[in-house]
């Protein structure tokens, strides 16, 4: 591990099988937390190639449970917005797309910084359950024609241990490390094409259109690597969308949305 640092902390690029070594480690728990946040916050400052993220995602994705729909018709599709303000498009856009005939075993994520999270505002609607089983998440995918569940302790389980270190240590805000993040729960849930809606302006994550831009690029490039159709999106994210803001009015205005 000390010899992954040290060559992080030089800018050079590790190769597949460390980065694999590295991801097991973090799952299996052998690897320390000081060691993991030495390697974060390398990364963070010295960036890595494409070939790196893809390994990265690779390895996180393989360091838990992929969804499988063998022999399920249809077409599984998802979407993922980096979140702002008022931004609660999921909500109404799955059972549209459910509607169309798609299938989206969605897997949300909660509150992160002032941006709010899909499964927060679910939580809103009382007695809604957002701690399925991913067994039970596939059921109802096949049964309604989508799911929003949470990421479980078997899905892209590196991802849940990275994320906290980055998040306790300064390092979420790196371009690979988000990638990896986000592609490995989406990956995971084995659908055939990914819609990705990076926010830009002084609402969104990363503020600045460029570093919006850079983020777009890494991760249609590094989806396209592990053979996941994606498209991505800059969109504004300079004012809140939609007219309400906060949980219950956001799941008031969505379903206001759904009727019409
Ligand atoms: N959402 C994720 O799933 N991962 C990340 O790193 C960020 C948002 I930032």
């Amino acid at each position: 591990m000390r010899d992954w640092i040290e060559a992080k902390k030089a800018g050079k690029a590790l190769s597949d099988a460390d980065i694999r070594a590295f991801v097991a480690g973090v799952t299996d728990g052998s690897i320390e937390d000081a060691q993991i946040a030495a390697w974060l916050m390398a990364v963070c400052w010295r960036g890595m190639t494409t070939e790196e993220t893809t390994a990265l995602t690779q390895a996180m994705i393989a360091s838990g449970r992929t969804l499988a729909w063998a022999g399920v018709p249809g077409l599984r599709v998802d979407k993922h917005s980096t979140g702002g303000v008022g931004d609660k498009i999921s909500l109404p856009l799955l059972p549209a797309v459910a509607a169309c005939g798609g299938q989206v075993p969605m897997i949300s994520g909660r509150a992160l910084g002032h941006t709010g999270g899909t499964l927060d505002k679910l939580e809103a609607i009382p007695g809604f359950r957002t701690d399925l089983a991913l067994d039970a998440l596939i059921e109802q995918t096949k049964r309604l024609g989508g799911a929003f569940g949470a990421a479980t302790d078997d899905l892209a389980p590196a991802d849940r241990r990275l994320y906290r270190l980055r998040d306790a240590t300064a390092t979420v805000a790196s371009i690979p490390l988000i990638t990896a993040s986000i592609l490995s729960k989406k990956a995971a849930e084995g659908v055939d094409g990914l819609v990705l809606d990076v926010k830009c302006g002084g609402g969104a994550f990363l503020a600045g259109r460029d570093d919006a831009r850079n983020l777009a690029l890494s991760l249609i490039n590094t989806a396209e690597r592990l053979g996941l159709k994606s498209v991505a999106l800059l969109t504004d994210m300079s004012q809140p969308l939609g007219r309400t803001i906060g949980n219950a009015l956001e799941i008031a205005e969505t379903i206001d949305v759904l009727k019409g």
